[in-house]
């Protein structure tokens, strides 16, 4: 017998929500087989088990917040008492449908639980998802499992819309069940539902989006994504334990403009887009590389200052689910053009739930750039271990004192929030003054 524990997933994630159990008693795992699918703060990904075997006891269920190192399944050389094990009850059109072959460095690939995640939505258009659900007991006799085909994007929306896709007939070849099925199964749903009865989900738990009542009026109560608990708790944190000043400023980026219309094309072409972050990262990068105290943790049991040599950029990004920070590494070290192609593809693949663990993790320093939605300044929040974090608001076009005439000039505000334990206030003047310097003559990074 032996037990498995959920493995260590990466700096500062010591926990996940269990969105999905993919094994069940009785079941005879491989080394490496995904055993359940969790919701950490920055992802979705699958657990594999790091031994091969017949699982004996499931210790978590849907909706656990486990902890690293907790038992999630036991594992035995045989079945458990009573049950033959179970290898494969997929009908075997199904399961060649399901699973396309693979080659051996891409099944090495996915193997990883931090590379796994939500990629599989691009790269395998149909899995296989087992419809019993996780049970401690072994299933009745006589009720027969059936294998239901589905994309992970229709499994996904199943579970938001508590859909029990084995209650759902797939109108696609072979029983494949779509997006439309799944809707129209929780439309039926609706229908049979007395006014005021809250939904349910599969499991019996209630829905999402539930309507109630208090005395003003009717209200929606909504759980909170994994994301967004962690955003909470991560908020709070910082919140309390940072003491931190906004220092605004702006900078005239008139000439910057002309220069990124002038250049976008070029930057287009190799698959990027020349937006203001993108300059943004690439100047607040070189100024991280002078002004040390900005690019830097704090030990504070330690009494110490850890100043890194090393620039990993976080760039906020607004995804549907809730904020999510992925972090270009080294960005000193790349041209713009190589940081236009990165930050769209992390913001994209963030938005899309694909972008893995390792990709949101050591950032020294953050960008929010809420120029794109609007809004002149802010007060961003330091992201910890961090000490600053630098926000930008939209550029706007403004009249400017330019020697003796007033010149429509175009003006980015940008907001420095920074730890002022161990920065002062001149310091972050400093530091801003430089960016906006280098953001009006980008010449200027050359000069020290
Ligand atoms: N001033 C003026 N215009 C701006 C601008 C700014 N500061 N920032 C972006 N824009 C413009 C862009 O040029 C683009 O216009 P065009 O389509 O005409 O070129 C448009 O707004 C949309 O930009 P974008 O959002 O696609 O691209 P981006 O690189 O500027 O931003 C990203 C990328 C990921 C930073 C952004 O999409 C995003 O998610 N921002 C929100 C970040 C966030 O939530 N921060 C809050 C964190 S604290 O809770």
């Amino acid at each position: 017998m032996s037990e498995f524990k959920l493995p260590e997933l990466g700096e500062n994630i010591t926990d996940g929500t269990v969105t999905k159990v993919l094994v069940k008693v009785g079941d005879k795992i491989e080394n490496e087989q995904p055993v359940i699918e969790l919701e950490t703060e920055k992802a979705v990904v699958e657990v594999p088990s790091d031994a091969a075997g017949v699982v004996q006891e499931i210790r978590v269920k849907e909706g656990d917040l486990v902890k690293v190192g907790q038992v999630l399944i036991v594992l035995g050389g045989e079945a458990p008492k009573g049950e033959a094990p179970k290898e494969e009850e997929a009908p075997p059109e199904a399961e060649e449908e399901a699973k396309p072959e693979k080659a051996p460095e891409q099944a090495e690939e996915e193997a990883k639980p931090e590379k796994r995640e939500q990629a599989e939505e691009e790269a395998a258009p149909y899995v296989e998802e087992k419809a019993a659900k996780p049970e401690k007991k072994p299933a009745e006799p006589g009720k027969e499992r059936r294998a239901v085909l589905a994309a992970p994007s229709v499994r996904r929306l199943a579970r938001e819309l508590g859909v029990d896709l084995e209650q759902v007939k797939g109108s696609g070849a072979g029983g494949r069940i779509s997006a439309g099925d799944v809707k129209g199964q929780a439309g039926k749903k609706e229908e049979g539902r007395p006014a005021g009865k809250a939904p349910e989900k599969a499991g019996g738990e209630k829905a999402e989006a539930a309507v109630e009542r208090d005395k003003y009026g009717e209200f929606e109560r909504q759980p909170m994504s994994g994301v967004r608990k962690t955003t909470l708790e991560h908020i709070t944190t910082a919140w309390e334990r940072i003491p931190y000043v906004t220092q605004t400023d702006s900078a005239d980026i008139t000439e910057l403009e002309r220069f990124r219309k002038a250049y976008g094309k070029r930057v287009e072409a190799a698959g990027g887009k020349l937006t203001v972050t993108v300059i943004v990262v690439k100047i607040v990068a070189e100024a991280l590389k002078r002004f040390r105290q900005f690019n830097a943790f704090v030990d504070v049991e330690k009494e110490e200052i850890l100043l890194k040599d090393y620039v990993n950029m976080g760039v906020a990004v607004d995804t549907e689910h809730g904020l999510m920070v992925p972090v270009v590494h080294d960005a000193d070290k790349k041209t713009l053009t190589e940081l236009a192609l990165e930050v769209g593809d992390l913001a994209k693949r963030a938005r899309a739930r694909t972008v893995e663990l390792s990709e949101l993790q050591g950032g020294t320093f953050t960008v929010t750039n809420l120029g794109g939605i609007g809004g002149s300044w802010f007060t961003p929040i330091i992201r910890e271990p961090e000490v600053a974090i630098l926000g930008v608001s939209r550029a706007v076009t403004e009249p400017v004192w330019v020697e003796g005439d007033f010149e429509a000039r175009l003006m980015l505000p940008l907001s420095l929030s920074y730890d002022h334990r161990i920065i002062d206030g001149a310091d972050a003047a400093r530091f801003i003054r430089w960016l906006v310097e280098a953001l009006e003559q980008p010449m200027r990074m050359t000069l020290d």
